[in-house]
């Protein structure tokens, strides 16, 4: 029997240990903690650590980075707890009351990215191989803290976290959400905002769509029209927007802070109007196209036999490459009826040398296995399971983002306020009861590099009405990408997911309040 519970025995007959095991004695069991992504594994000890006013966050070694993981934690804690934790360093573990984050020797069950959290009643103690497993662990520290932990606003109460052990590391590589940026444009502030919520659910790429028919959405100094005359407007002729090169390069510092790697994705050949309106070299017939503020899609193309369209895309590509240190340009090649195959072709197998030669691997949707794929190039398997098993069978690997299933702009059902259904209505359980390894018999784990929920904005152009598609589908797509699918059951997963309805209020989050999820309900399970 845990002292917890002995405590609670003291008090007398059982009914009272049951009352307060679930009420004043919480928290005694780490294993019924409502974390999202569900854990590899939690050992429970049946204890608590109590955070108090003497508690600060010690990191090993002067490691910057370190401090700045600490900084984040301290960041997130303090508001609401009022304990005015502080980041300190230390040599060696730190005297009992506080958290300690430190690497640890070389533990390769974890990689890169997992950790370990181990809480006795004495310290928290956090270590992994590298920084990101720190800070994917310090996510975990906040969602075993009661909800209110996340209000921007002192809160009152007790700040405990169950005693035990846990070891945490993810399935995929790449666990990622995509952005529209094109059809509606948000601001740097609405980007970081998204930036802070994928990391919350330990999610690692945040991949933008920069230009598209409606809108050129990142400043290239070679090409200046791109965004001055292309950004102007957007879906439904609104005022548009785009991004400088330094907005952009502070969104990638802002991500690489939080381990979120940016993939800027240039849409070509087709999806290509807000180019082809702001260059008429680019259009076959030499003359500039209108601003396009509608949704229609599949009706333009850049000039695939014309010379300049090689130099505009190698500036592009070239500018971009140098601004962003990920290893991934995403460019596009879906839906291009407006070209003919046989263009298609040449011109897919020849800017994906443009990338490589700039340094970078190509990621593209996957109409791009009908071309000949280069070594490295990835297919976002989007629509046709046809065209991903072609791409596995060129050798390449697959980034699983089925419409059916991962697209955040789909509906939840036919009374939903926004979103497309072309390709399904997605519920959050259907969204969540999927493996990417078993959808498609040709495509195994081993051909898969990850999963990446994307979010088209035809439909969304504020915050809120964003968040309404995105959440709370978005941290089903984070565990699918984490947790080992054997660990996953809908069940379990929903009353988890009820929990962090609190969580995403006190985050100010304005989540879709599906039917499906018992959302009032308090008990741990
Ligand atoms: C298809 S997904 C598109 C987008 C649309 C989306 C709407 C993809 C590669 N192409 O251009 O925005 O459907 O759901």
């Amino acid at each position: 029997m845990t002292q917890t519970k002995l405590k609670c025995l003291a008090f007398g007959g059982l009914f009272l240990t049951v009352i307060f095991s679930q009420m004043a004695c919480k928290p005694t069991d780490l294993s019924k903690e409502n974390m999202i992504p569900k854990p590899v594994s939690v050992v429970s000890e049946g204890g608590e650590f109590n955070l108090t006013d003497q508690t600060d966050i010690y990191v090993q070694g002067e490691s910057a980075e370190l401090k700045q993981i600490g900084q984040y934690l301290a960041d997130k804690l303090n508001p609401s707890t009022g304990k005015g934790l502080e980041v300190k360093t230390t040599d060696k573990a730190p005297e009992q009351g506080n958290i300690y984050l430190s690497l640890s020797e070389n533990d390769s069950e974890l990689g890169d990215e997992g950790y370990q959290l181990k809480i006795t009643d004495k310290l928290v103690s956090l270590t992994a191989n590298k920084p990101a497993g720190l800070f994917h662990g310090i996510q975990t520290i906040r969602q075993i803290l009661p909800a209110k932990v996340e209000m921007a606003s002192a809160q009152k109460g007790s700040w405990k976290l169950a005693t035990g052990t846990i070891r945490d590391y993810p399935v995929y590589g790449y666990r990622g959400a995509m952005l529209d940026v094109a059809r509606h444009f948000f601001g740097v502030d609405d980007v970081k905002n998204y930036i802070d919520q994928l990391a919350y659910y330990k999610m690692n790429v945040l991949h933008l769509h920069l230009s598209d028919d409606q809108g050129w959405r990142i400043e290239i100094k070679s090409w200046p029209n791109l965004t001055a005359h292309g950004g102007k407007t957007e879906v439904g002729g609104g005022e548009g927007g785009f991004y400088t090169q330094e907005q952009y390069s502070d969104i990638v510092k802002y991500a690489q802070d939080r381990y979120i790697n940016i993939i800027p994705e240039i849409d070509m050949p087709g999806h290509t109007n807000a180019a082809l309106a702001s260059y008429p070299e680019l259009n076959e017939n030499g003359k500039a196209t209108e601003l396009y503020t509608g949704t229609e899609v599949g009706f333009s193309t850049l000039a695939t036999h014309k010379e300049v369209t090689y130099k505009f895309i190698d500036d592009v590509i070239r500018e971009l490459a140098a601004l962003t240190p990920g290893e991934y340009l995403h460019i596009g090649g879906d839906e291009s009826h407006a070209t003919k195959i046989e263009d298609y072709i040449p011109f897919m197998n020849r800017v994906q040398d443009m990338v490589i030669a700039h340094g970078k691997k190509v990621l593209a949707w996957d109409e791009i296995a009908l071309a000949t794929l280069k070594p490295n190039t990835v297919v976002q398997y989007w629509a046709k399971a046809e065209n991903a098993t072609k791409g596995v069978a060129q050798g390449a690997k697959v980034l699983m983002s089925p419409a059916k299933n991962a697209y955040l702009d789909m509906q939840y059902d036919s009374t939903s306020t926004y979103g497309l259904h072309w390709a399904a209505y997605i519920e959050v359980d259907k969204g969540y009861n999927w493996d990417p390894a078993t959808l498609v018999p040709e495509i195994k784990k081993e051909n898969i590099i990850g999963i990446e929920a994307p979010l088209w904005s035809e439909t969304v152009g504020a915050r809120q009405e964003a968040e309404y598609l995105i959440f709370p589908r978005l941290l089903g797509y984070a565990e699918i990408g984490w947790t080992p699918a054997e660990l996953r059951n809908w069940d379990n997963y929903k009353v988890r997911l009820a929990n962090h309805g609190e969580r995403m209020k006190a985050m100010n989050i304005a989540f879709f309040p599906s039917k499906l999820v018992p959302w009032n309900t308090t008990a741990k399970k």
